[in-house]
């Protein structure tokens, strides 16, 4: 297998990771530590990412040379979907001033984080990058989406108009560790971590599963999207989106059944039809990152029992 050289070193850079509390921000230090550069962050009390100005000042004040993109207000299905107003303000707001505060102080390279729920609800599985915009989004998370689309179009537009080498990656639904196990506005995987563990603790017979349990998603360990992101940010440097993902799916009751066999549970799943499926499958095509010479190591099982150590020794 081929790799893709390395046109940008991370070696003696000002790396800053917006969002580092966050699950995708904590994997990116714990990830970016291994490299000789220095980690710039700032916590929500010091700096609020929604104020343009503040932004502007912190950027002037830290003058960071290297971006990741990695702060969002991110939530699952139900928090999704009755939140709109906070899910477009707050990532509009996010990726605008990051990215213009990066360009007016000539950062170097910039990586704007989307989602797999940029693509449209009903686009043709494995999802190339290639259909954006394509087609109508998913409804319950249209908000986030569309913020999203806007802080990748920024990186594109200002790509083309002043020559910023600002890329954006895609990655697919993620877990592990500093996830949020908040059970109305997780997503999927933590909160049915947390009612397994919880039911298996109290002897409950049954768990309940949002909506029928069919819908199929792919599950990428955080640590493997970290490692995904220091690569590409070494290596890959184009206006378009790239998707990292693992290239594999499970239904939602196959994932139920996998963290039941993990945690040992023995009861029995029931469905909530008042609570939404979304999108009926969400596969990213990877075939573009394969070919640059990277893949995943972490394998679902494997991913879900390490989540659940720190789970235990974490959360409860
Ligand atoms: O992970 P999740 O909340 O978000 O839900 P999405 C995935 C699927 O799991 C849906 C079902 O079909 C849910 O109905 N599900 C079953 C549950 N039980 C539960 C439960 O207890 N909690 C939750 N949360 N779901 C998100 C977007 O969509 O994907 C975000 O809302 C983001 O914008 C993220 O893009 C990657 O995969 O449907």
């Amino acid at each position: 297998m081929q790799t893709a050289r390395i046109i940008y070193p991370l070696k003696g850079r000002r790396v800053f990771v917006s969002g580092h509390r966050g699950m995708v921000g904590s994997a990116l230090i714990r990830r970016i530590r291994a490299e000789e550069c220095l980690i710039l962050t700032a916590t929500r009390e010091e700096l609020d990412l929604r104020d343009q100005k503040a932004v502007g000042d912190w950027f002037l004040t830290n003058l960071p040379d290297t971006v990741f993109v990695a702060a969002a207000h991110v939530g699952g299905i139900y928090e999704n979907a009755t939140h709109p107003g906070e899910f477009l303000y707050d990532n509009l707001a996010i990726a605008a001033n990051i990215i213009e505060a990066a360009r007016r102080t000539a950062v170097r390279k910039l990586m704007f984080l989307g989602s797999s729920c940029i693509y449209p609800r009903l686009a043709a599985q494995p999802i190339r990058e290639s259909c954006l915009l394509t087609g109508p989004l998913e409804p319950t998370n249209e908000w986030y989406a569309i913020a999203k689309i806007a802080g990748l179009k920024l990186c594109q537009a200002y790509r083309r108009q002043y020559g910023c080498d600002f890329i954006s990656a895609m990655p697919t639904n993620l877990y592990g560790p500093d996830d949020n196990f908040e059970l109305l506005s997780s997503h999927v995987l933590p909160a049915l971590l947390a009612k397994i563990d919880s039911a298996t603790r109290s002897g409950d017979p049954t768990v309940t599963i949002w909506g029928t349990g069919t819908p199929r998603r792919e599950f990428l360990h955080v640590d493997d999207l970290a490692e995904a992101l220091v690569f590409l940010m070494r290596t890959w440097s184009e206006e378009q989106p790239i998707n990292v993902g693992t290239g594999t799916e499970v239904t939602i009751l196959e994932l139920a059944q996998t963290i039941a066999t993990v945690i040992g549970y023995k009861g029995r799943f029931v469905f909530d039809a008042t609570k939404p499926d979304g999108a009926p499958r969400k596969l990213l095509d990877t075939s573009q990152l394969a070919a640059l010479g990277w893949r995943p190591h972490i394998d679902l099982a494997t991913g879900i029992r390490q989540t659940y150590d720190w789970y235990r020794t974490h959360i409860l």
